[in-house]
């Protein structure tokens, strides 16, 4: 399930069509609903007048909202607290959906008041929701006026690290790869097909190494679990992968799920099994899985994996050359609530990313210790998962690609900053939280997109 986020005081103004209806025998009373609207998203919150003309007060009126998805698809039922009515009087009332994924749609609200006697009071407001406009623009109108909403990503990460207000400056060059090394990323999802790195060089399917790689048909990556060239072929793929690489770059769409970097591509480097784990006798594949990010482009590799005890040390070679290379890796603590960052984030070339909760504070879950770098969101986030839901996870994993995609969107435009100057720059740029300066949970503190993207770009 989604998280209901706080609100956000966009009001929308919109006069909805406006039906009177006459009450008693003679019509000497009448009641009329006016001025229905759409005034919020997230969650969806109408608003309306109720206005009485005549002599009669009505003590008790009562309200039913039926949302529903054109043509005619029930999406939320949700009532109007009751109210009363006074002689001659206007009200004021404002009610709320419970509906949480606002998906982009064409939509109709159904109001109906009980005013009592058997008397039916009704209004109907059709509007539209539309994906996050990029670059940003403003809502777009049709030739109807039909009201227009844009979706509200509900990621809270987002906004916590100022992603949009990055937007303004840069949402991401294509230009940009991020290797997400993890379960594999679902690519059949729409908002992450147009995500995907493709690798030019290569003619998919027919069987030839065309770039003479090493790898026979790589088109958007590797999957070194099953050896083949696509997370979505052999071994199921666990969701893990899907929720990190939605977090970096899922583009606008019918789903409020939008990255940080919803410009940058991603390399589906799958590596994780189908339980979202791997075994000792895993690291060479690990340690192959890192040199085809750097072998084959990448300028950042996320790495939302943490390892019960100490790599081999041609891993730690795999991870050196990386950064030797110009590649920045970004890695996470750990989720054990334990004071250990965890490889391969204890690695001094590896930015190690701890989690925060809603709250501001560190999730129970975060890992902290020497060596943390900077934290992130990474509690209840609102990502894809395989197979192309919703769903909220928690755990560094979900950290560590809020920061790629902060470093993603700097590397957008300041396409030469090195891994530790643009590392450099996020820390300097983060506000500080917990204990004054530096510390062992939070680091440098809360990546800022903006101010990480302003500074990158002032270079
Ligand atoms: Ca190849
Ligand atoms: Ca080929
Ligand atoms: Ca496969």
């Amino acid at each position: 399930m989604i998280g209901l986020r706080a609100a956000r005081t966009a009001a929308v103004a919109f006069l909805a069509a406006t039906i009177a209806v006459a009450i008693g025998a003679h019509g000497e009373s009448v009641v009329r609903i006016s001025d229905l609207r759409v005034t919020g998203l997230t969650p969806l919150e109408v608003a309306f007048d109720v206005e009485n003309s005549g002599q009669q007060v009505f003590a008790n009126v009562r309200g039913q909202a039926a949302l529903s998805e054109a043509p005619g698809v029930p999406v939320d039922q949700f009532s109007v607290e009751p109210f009363a009515l006074p002689a001659g009087g206007r009200v004021h009332v404002r009610a709320a959906s419970r509906w949480e994924l606002q998906l982009a749609g064409t939509y109709l609200v159904d109001l109906t008041l009980d005013v009592g006697e058997g008397a039916l009071v009704s209004a109907t407001l059709p509007f539209r929701i539309v994906p996050v406009q990029l670059p940003l623009l403003p809502t777009p109108s049709d030739g109807n006026a039909l009201l227009t909403l844009t979706q509200e990503p509900a990621d809270w990460g987002l906004d916590r690290i100022a992603a949009r207000d990055a937007w303004s400056v840069t949402h991401g060059s294509p230009d940009v790869v991020v290797a997400v090394i993890d379960s594999g990323i679902d690519s059949t999802i729409p908002q992450l097909a147009d995500a995907m790195w493709v690798n030019l060089d290569e003619i998919p399917g027919n069987g030839v190494d065309d770039d003479r790689n090493g790898y026979v048909d790589d088109v958007n990556g590797w999957d070194f679990r099953d050896n083949d060239a696509s997370s979505l072929q052999g071994s199921p793929m666990h969701g893990h992968g899907t929720g990190v690489a939605s977090i970096i770059a899922a583009r606008p769409g019918r789903y409020p799920i939008v990255g940080i970097a919803p410009g940058v591509k991603l390399m589906d480097v799958r590596f994780l099994d189908s339980q979202n784990e791997f075994h000792s006798s895993d690291w060479k594949a690990f340690e192959r899985a890192v040199n085809y990010a750097v072998d084959n482009g990448a300028d950042i590799i996320n790495l939302s994996i943490f390892a019960n005890g100490k790599p081999p040390s041609s891993f730690e070679q795999a991870i050196s050359n990386a950064h030797a290379r110009g590649v920045i890796v970004v890695g996470i603590t750990g989720n054990k609530g334990q004071d250990e960052v965890m490889y391969p984030g204890r690695y001094g070339s590896v930015l190690a990313v701890s989690a925060i909760a809603e709250s501001g504070l560190l999730a129970s879950f975060s890992n902290s210790g020497t060596g943390v770098g900077v934290c992130a969101p990474g509690d209840a986030i609102s990502t894809f998962t395989a197979g192309g839901r919703a769903v909220s996870q928690s755990g560094t994993s979900f950290a560590a690609p809020h920061v790629a995609g902060v470093l993603a969107l700097m590397l957008s435009i300041a396409r030469t900053l090195t891994p530790d100057r643009a590392i450099e720059i996020l820390e300097e740029t983060a506000a500080d939280l917990g204990s004054r300066g530096w510390d062992d949970q939070y680091g440098y503190g809360l990546v800022n997109a903006w101010a990480a993207v302003t500074a990158a770009g002032e270079r």
